[in-house]
């Protein structure tokens, strides 16, 4: 059983864990332990050098947290993945061990609030500059790549504007010039996306999102190349020290195994909620991967993700007022950053998510005042729907 690989609804279960190795328990014990004890000194010392497997400190490695790493790679089809305390912790663990003082990050044209403040902290200290691209067209590609460009930092669909990037595109351009793309793939899931099959390197996820699905576990993955993988493991993630707890890799193996549930109702009530808003007279513009009005994102969809995905961002006409007004009004959904989980969230990125990035900056992004994100749940998506009905009758 153990050689064969299973569909991902079966790996997303069984996959990185042996009962029998663990007196038969059918659900992965807590390792609740910050460090483990040698039975002598010379095994330590075996250990320490790396000539004997096995674990050592927490900080260093985990069962639990090890079991998680497994399949999150089995479920991403990478070599080998890393856990860390927070989405962010992974994103600094990646770009600092990619870049040093004098190299370029292309990035794509938006990212997540933090990610931008990262990229601004390695430029301001270290001078590690960046650039954002659009990533249309090889051509474009080759214009924005640098000769001291050393990663291609993406996330797709974008937060908050929903905005694809073609993945085998940008793997094409930088396998030329051996440089690692690096997806967030936060967004969706490896249920619906699966970066490395497209020809990137290296995925990371805030796990706090779809991974964990209940709201209660702030987390970070990061799936690549096992040699990659070690080296971080050994430095940005040992000697800056994002590890995740035990009990929160735990709480992730749990959500892991209904992630394709959970996702098939997220992107349902997505599609359902879509219907509904697209034509509404009170909203100016609708951002969702599966939007026709966008023939290009369109194609990059059906190429790259099995479904649209469960976020939908919509501008409301009128003001950044308007739109607060709108969301002062909702009664179910709830107003709160984050997403991927089973209550439908509703949040403002120009002054939340997003409002670290200076106003220029978010214009160029395309997130304006009057911008939205929604979180779609697992409730019965005729309540989300008369929540928003109700809502937008008001303003
Ligand atoms: N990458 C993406 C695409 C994100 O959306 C987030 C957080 C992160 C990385 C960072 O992960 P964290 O450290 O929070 O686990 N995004 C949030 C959002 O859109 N609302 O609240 C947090």
């Amino acid at each position: 059983m153990d050689n064969k690989n299973f569909r991902f609804e079966t790996e997303a279960i069984h996959s990185g864990y042996r009962s029998g190795e663990h007196q038969g328990s059918l659900v992965p014990p807590l390792y609740q332990s910050s460090t483990f004890t040698f039975a002598s000194a010379e095994q330590g010392e075996r250990r320490f050098a790396g000539q004997e497997e096995g674990f050592i400190y927490s900080r260093l490695g985990n069962p639990t947290v090890k079991i998680l790493e497994d399949r999150m790679a089995t479920l991403e089809q990478g070599e080998a993945a890393l856990a860390f305390s927070s989405g962010m912790a992974a994103v600094s663990a990646v770009l600092t061990a990619l870049t040093k003082t004098g190299d370029h990050i292309l990035c794509s044209q938006g990212v997540y609030g933090c990610t931008f403040g990262i990229l601004q902290l390695l430029k301001g200290k270290y001078n590690i500059e960046h650039d954002f691209s659009a990533m249309t067209s090889l051509e474009m590609l080759e214009k924005d790549l640098r000769p001291n460009t050393t990663c291609i930092y993406i996330e797709t669909p974008i937060n908050p504007t929903m905005k694809l990037v073609d993945l085998e595109l940008v793997a094409h351009a930088a396998k030329q010039r051996g440089i690692p793309v690096v997806v967030d793939n936060t967004f969706c899931s490896p249920y619906l996306q699966t970066p490395i099959t497209h020809g990137c390197d290296i995925v990371i996820h805030s796990a706090t999102k779809y991974i964990c699905g209940h709201g209660d576990v702030i987390a970070g993955i990061v799936v690549g190349p096992s040699d990659f993988i070690r080296r971080v493991s050994k430095t940005t993630q040992k000697d800056i020290g994002g590890i995740i707890s035990p009990f929160d890799a735990w709480l992730l193996l749990r959500g892991l195994k209904t992630l394709p549930v959970r996702m098939d109702r997220h992107c349902e009530n997505a599609n359902k909620l879509v219907e509904f808003l697209r034509n509404h007279p009170k909203i100016e513009i609708l951002y969702f991967p599966g939007n026709s009005d966008h023939i290009e994102d369109n194609e990059i969809m059906q190429k790259q993700m099995k479904k649209p995905g469960g976020l939908i961002s919509f501008s409301i006409k009128g003001t950044k007022q308007t739109a607060q007004l709108f969301m002062n009004h909702l009664k179910l959904i709830k107003i709160a950053v984050s997403l991927g989980d089973a209550e439908t969230l509703i949040q403002h990125p120009a002054t939340m998510t997003h409002a670290v990035v200076p106003e220029e900056d978010r214009r160029k992004m395309g997130i304006e005042d009057t911008l939205l994100r929604l979180s779609v749940g697992l409730e019965a998506w005729e309540d989300i729907k008369e929540d928003l009905e109700q809502a937008l009758e008001k303003i």
